[in-house]
């Protein structure tokens, strides 16, 4: 029988009010994550000249090897109990910074850039290397779901070395009471689609890579006149909305989509 691992009454209050979570039980070993680090480099192998990790974006939609990830039952339980019975998985992308990186991730919301309504969306970023302040871990401003979509501004490549070019202004949030994600390999934090969070450059010798997985109820509704690509692949429950084309599972191990994902702001719609 499957039982459900989900999460504890005071871990979901706790989500509720503070838009993350951590400390939760591994999903993976050390050996499976081994096992999926030593698959990367299949990954890797498909990107085109001139792309970079971060170009794997809904490789889902044709790599089992991440497929399997994002619909992982113990994940689903997971997300189950902060958004409901009826939910769909739609996102899939890497954060990788090598050794030594610069590049960082500025202080954004994750809801500027989707065109999806209403807002009712779980990140679950899960850890492939040890991840800490020492290799540009994430972190999070606490209760910061609570206080609506700030407006973000738009930096050249010139003035930032963040991977996003939209990123909140300093002294729109207050930056010091920010915590810092600490996790294994195998583990996850999840964050709520409003929740301020970023990340730091990795000046060690470590590399710090993460998967993200973003999963939505099926009320959701994405805008396909900017993101025409989206898919939803329903997790759990039934989806009475039929608001979002369907995904088809994949049947290769690994593969890459012919089409390139696309935020709000790479449709050129940002809302500014
Ligand atoms: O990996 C990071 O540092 C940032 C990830 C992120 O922005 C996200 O999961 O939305």
């Amino acid at each position: 029988m499957n039982e459900h691992h989900g999460l504890t009454e005071a871990q979901k209050a706790f989500y509720h009010e503070n838009g993350y979570l951590i400390g939760l039980p591994p999903i993976y070993t050390a050996q499976e994550m081994a096992g999926f680090n030593a698959e990367l480099p299949e990954l890797l192998k498909l990107l085109k000249p001139g792309e970079t990790s971060k170009d794997i974006r809904e490789w889902h939609e044709t790599s089992l090897y991440l497929y399997q990830i994002c619909m992982n039952r113990k994940i689903l339980d997971l997300v189950e109990d902060i958004l409901g019975p009826n939910f769909f998985m739609w996102a899939s992308g890497f954060f990788i910074k090598e050794p030594y990186s610069t590049s960082k991730v500025g202080w954004h919301q994750d809801a500027y850039y989707w065109p999806m309504k209403p807002q009712h969306s779980v990140t679950v970023w899960l850890a492939f290397d040890d991840v800490d302040e020492g290799n540009g871990g994430m972190k999070i401003i606490p209760g910061s779901h609570k206080g609506g979509v700030i407006k973000h501004q738009r930096k050249q490549s010139e003035q930032t070395d963040s991977v996003l070019t939209l990123e909140l202004e300093q002294g729109s949030f207050r930056e010091d009471t920010a915590v810092q994600f600490k996790l294994k390999a195998g583990e996850i934090s999840m964050h709520d689609d409003r929740a301020i969070h970023g990340s730091q450059a990795n000046p060690s010798p470590r590399r710090r890579a993460g998967l993200t997985v973003r999963y939505s109820g099926t009320e959701v509704k994405n805008d396909l006149a900017v993101n025409p690509n989206f898919k939803a692949y329903l997790c759990r429950g039934t989806d009475e909305y039929r608001n979002n084309p369907v995904g088809v599972v994949p049947t290769q191990r690994f593969g890459r989509p012919d089409f390139k994902a696309v935020s709000i702001e790479e449709a050129g719609a940002v809302k500014m």
